[in-house]
């Protein structure tokens, strides 16, 4: 504790901060404009001096530290003078007249606190409104930097810079012209620090400043960013970081920031619809939901319980999800019940609870910064976790060393001390030649491997025979760079990992997820801060909604129903169906067969986001009866004789899993819009209308919560009241337990020891041939969110207004193609058509593309082939040619051969 007086009273203070934190932590009122907690303090504006004893001049609260004897004093009449001077001297700059939008921003309330006015003349011709979400006054900076700063800081962007010096200096973006042709990410990380109100987002200039904040998880990815959510008479006007978070730290990427505009869609279904003899008709919700519950009964009785599923929702809540699963298994009696982590992170889920006890991540973001070395493997984290990927920039750029393993060269492989640019499909013989060299290096962890490991002698063995040397060929890296990582990520130690679907949506995903816990195995880098396996999952309720219970061979809590079974009965006082369930793939599959008949999908666009289209469709077409739960009608609504309008994630309670195991609350900011209504209630009145009313007899989704905690037994410590306001992560058996950052420290739940995965690889069954010789990697980017329901009614549209094929710059060449150029891509399977972009980050002979448009439609060309363990897609690896328009009109199918 330090001893200080401050303005003549003595005070006991924590150390390590500055004077400005310290009189913060008083609430006595420093005026400041070039200091934000996110970003190093300059003291430039100095505004915020103060008189401390002994000192000859004044010292600026912001960048002193707070030293014990200190006596301050913050609001003499001299101070005060010398702040207003240089507050009239900034306004005398400023445009006169401020507006409703600015009374939000420091700058304006000094001003008024200090009694002055801004004096200067407009300037029309400064302003920048190029940007959907962000104006830029160029006339009303006040050249504090905290643009500059905080884009680099805390975005690790560099958009913003100084051009000339003196009078003349101005800060304008990296293109010299608009904010639009910037690199800017839009993550609004300098329109949230700007004091002035030269950056402002445009939807506070149109609709106002809130006048109502509350704080709710990102509805977006499974990072879990915590966010304020601004109303205004009940309105969505603005969302801002919350500072406080342990996961985004202050930060928001353009998703989380600014596309919430989708709520308001004009086409945005607010009223239930059933369909008559094949035309929609508006409906009460009681007669959709008795025409719901009447279609699901009609299916159960003619064809049995097994002929019927339900998928829930990685888009809804976890409160949600454990009613979709309890009502296909408790009213329907199936266990045919599934989630998208089956086409996305099923098999990191299965290969981590095999080999390690736990299908989940073993540590936290948190522990990005303590890593000495990030492996990042197929993972496109910038953009689509861009919170973490802002992370694993700023650690790099602190000293981290990066690993990147990726087929393309995405914005972390330009930051990265090795990149191995593997061919696509290819990763079993990658991280078998890691393996391999770390133990011929002996530069495996012995006190791990002689305490943690099993299978030993047998993994010597079989490692040995996939020297780097031997695999260079087979995955396009030289083995000497192979041997590098190898070296880095097992003796740069903690090494943490961060993986994607790179690693997962192949045919061997599940072995591949297996074939990178060797790595961590061998190193020892687990069950240490900074270390581990860490699945980067897709949607902001993904996790959450497969350990509720949405898969057939898990309950809530990842127990399977032969382990489960006792405690559900008991709590759900019925009986768990005897059958085994069906996964969607199989439920698919089965509907093509004629066996499977009636389906209810929440929250799921599967008709645009499944691989093979054309097998897709027809599986879905062959359905008798199928309901479509959503906020918008998506490509899954053709194939549906019902709909049911729910309302986002801003109008309801609850709470999400993150990435992290981290249970986070979901609050209620908005009204539901029109008719819509919440997940948990539309499930629950399905229920009831199925007789089965005692079983679902919730009033709230905290209701629903506390029945969670009854039937999982490491969440049963996590209350509603636990987790306001950072939430938890799990395991958490016990309210007096703190959560768990991280997993298997001392054992693992399988016992003391981990057996080393031995996998032999099977080539892709997708593999260039003469007629169809490029790959195409399928996968995301930063403005559109998988199925684009919404961020295609954003602004984010026209920062990406469709999907685009990435070209090489080789194959570009070579095929005489333009950037724009749209051209048709053929599969075995069927073709998409959409435009080129020429793009460095290519290989030759490999495409990438998204497959968030319906104009597109990209799935079409996607294979049938799917993960040998758990049924998942290979959307990344399919044989593909290509096609101008001209050609495909002419009929003309000619392959082109890559030039090797
Ligand atoms: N902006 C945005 N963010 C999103 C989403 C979105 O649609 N848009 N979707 C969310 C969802 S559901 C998910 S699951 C996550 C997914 O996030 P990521 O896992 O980052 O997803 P992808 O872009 O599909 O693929 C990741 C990377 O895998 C690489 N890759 C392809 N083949 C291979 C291979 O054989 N080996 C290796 N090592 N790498 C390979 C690709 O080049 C790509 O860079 O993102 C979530 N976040
Ligand atoms: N080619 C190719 N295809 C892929 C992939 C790939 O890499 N390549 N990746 C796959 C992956 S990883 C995934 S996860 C899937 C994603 O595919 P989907 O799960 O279909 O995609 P999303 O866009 O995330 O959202 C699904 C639906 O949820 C709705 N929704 C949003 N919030 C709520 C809510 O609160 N309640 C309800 N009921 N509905 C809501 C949205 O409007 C949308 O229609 O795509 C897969 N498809
Ligand atoms: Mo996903």
């Amino acid at each position: 504790m330090l001893r200080v007086t401050i303005n003549g009273r003595a005070h006991e203070l924590p150390g390590g901060g500055t004077i400005l934190q310290a009189c913060q932590a008083l609430t006595i009122d420093i005026p400041h404009l070039c200091h934000d907690p996110r970003i190093r303090p300059v003291g430039a504006c100095r505004l915020c001096v103060v008189r401390v004893q002994g000192e000859l001049r004044p010292v600026t609260a912001c960048s002193t530290p707070l030293r014990t004897g200190m006596v301050i004093e913050t609001h003499t009449a001299e101070i005060e003078q010398s702040r207003r001077v240089n507050l009239r001297l900034l306004a005398s700059r400023q445009p006169a007249g401020t507006t409703d939008a600015l009374a939000g921003k420091s700058f304006q309330q000094y001003l008024r606190a200090y009694g002055l006015e801004s004096t200067g003349s407009p300037q029309p011709e400064a302003v920048d409104s190029s940007h959907p979400y962000i104006q830029f006054d160029r006339a009303r900076c006040i050249y504090c930097y905290r643009c500059a700063r905080i884009c680099e800081e805390l975005q690790g962007q560099f958009v913003w810079r100084v051009w000339n010096r003196g009078d003349r200096t101005r800060i304008l973006p990296d293109s010299q012209t608009t904010l639009r042709e910037s690199s800017c990410v839009s993550c609004g990380a300098c329109v949230d620090s700007c004091p002035s109100g030269a950056l402002d987002d445009k939807s506070v200039l149109a609709l106002g400043t809130p006048d109502h904040w509350t704080r709710t998880t990102c509805p977006y990815c499974g990072v879990g960013c915590e966010m304020l959510v601004g109303t205004r008479a009940g309105r969505l006007v603005q969302i801002k970081p919350a500072l406080d978070s342990h996961v985004n730290k202050g930060h928001l990427c353009v998703k989380g920031r600014y596309a919430f505009e989708f709520v308001y869609a004009k086409d945005r279904v607010t009223e239930p619809m059933i369909r008559e003899n094949g035309a929609w008709k508006t409906a009460s919700w009681e007669e959709a939901i008795s025409f719901a519950a009447a279609g699901l009964r009609r299916a159960v009785e003619t064809h049995g319980a097994d002929s019927v599923g339900v998928l829930g929702s990685a888009r809804a809540t976890n409160e949600e999800n454990y009613l979709a699963q309890k009502f296909a298994r408790l009213v329907l009696g199936t266990h045919n019940v599934d989630c998208c982590a089956r086409v996305c992170h099923g098999p990191t889920a299965v290969a981590m609870k095999r080999m390690l006890g736990t299908g989940a991540a073993t540590n936290s973001f948190d522990d990005i910064e303590q890593a000495r070395t990030i492996l990042v493997c197929g993972s496109n984290a910038t953009e689509n976790h861009p919170i973490v990927g802002a992370r694993i920039k700023q650690a790099r750029l602190r000293g981290a060393n990066l690993l990147v393993i990726d087929p393309r060269r995405i914005e972390l492989a330009h930051y990265a001390n090795i990149h191995l640019q593997l061919r696509p499909g290819t990763n079993i013989p990658l991280f078998n030649a890691l393996a391999c060299a770390i133990v011929e290096e002996e530069l495996y962890d012995e006190a791990t491997v002689r305490e943690r490991i099993a299978e030993w002698d047998e993994f010597q063995k079989f490692i040995s025979a996939w020297a780097p040397e031997k695999v260079a060929g087979t995955c396009g890296v030289e083995a000497g760079t192979i041997r590098a990582a190898a070296r880095l990520y097992a003796t740069a130690r903690p090494a943490m990992c961060l993986h994607g679907l790179g690693m997962t949506e192949h045919s061997q995903g599940t072995e591949g997820v297996m074939a990178l816990v060797n790595l961590a195995l061998l190193t020892g880098n687990f069950g240490k801060p900074g270390s581990g396996i860490n699945p980067l999952r897709g949607q902001n309720n993904v996790q959450g909604s497969a350990h509720m219970g949405c898969e057939p061979n898990n309950l809530t809590g990842f127990v399977s129903p032969g382990q489960g079974r006792e405690l559900f009965e008991q709590v759900w006082k019925a009986p768990l169906p005897r059958n085994p369930g069906l996964n969607l793939m199989q439920m698919l599959d089965a509907a093509a067969a004629g066996t499977f008949k009636a389906l209810w999908a929440i929250g799921y666009d599967v008709a645009l986001s499944h691989p093979n289209s054309h097998a897709t469709r027809k599986a879905l077409g062959a359905l008798e009866f199928v309901i479509v739960q959503d906020i918008f009608r998506n490509e899954m609504t053709q194939f549906a004789s019902v709909f049911l309008p729910v309302t986002s994630s801003f109008e309801k309670e609850g709470t999400f899993m993150s990435s992290e195991r981290r249970v986070q609350r979901v609050r209620k900011a908005i009204e539901p819009i029109g008719n819509s209504r919440p997940d948990w209630v539309v499930i629950r009145d399905v229920a009831r209308a199925m007789g089965r009313g005692e079983a679902f007899d919730f009033q709230s989704p905290e209701e629903i919560w506390e029945e969670v905690r009854a039937v999982w037994k490491a969440g049963a410590g996590i209350s509603y009241r636990r987790i306001e306001p950072h939430g938890l992560q799990w395991p958490c058996p016990a309210e007096d337990h703190p959560g768990t950052t991280m997993l298997h420290s001392r054992s693992f739940p399988t016992g003391a020891k981990a057996a080393l995965a031995r996998i032999e690889f099977e080539a892709a069954a997708e593999s260039p041939s003469p007629e169809f010789p490029f790959i195409l990697i399928t996968g995301r980017t930063l403005y559109q969110f998988n199925a684009g329901t919404m961020t295609l009614r954003t602004g984010n549209a026209q920062l990406r207004p469709n999907d685009l094929l990435d070209v090489s710059e080789a194959d570009a060449q070579e095929l005489r193609l333009q950037d724009g150029q749209k051209v048709r891509v053929c599969s075995r399977y069927g073709h998409a058509e959409l435009p080129v972009r020429i793009n460095p980050a290519m290989s030759r002979g490999e495409l990438f593309a998204s497959f968030a448009t319906v104009e597109s439609f990209l799935n079409q060309v996607t294979s049938p082939h799917r993960d040998r363990v758990t049924l998942t897609p290979e959307y990344k690896v399919t044989a593909v040619c290509l096609e101008t328009i001209e050609q495909a009109r002419e009929g003309v199918r000619e392959g082109v051969k890559p030039v090797p």
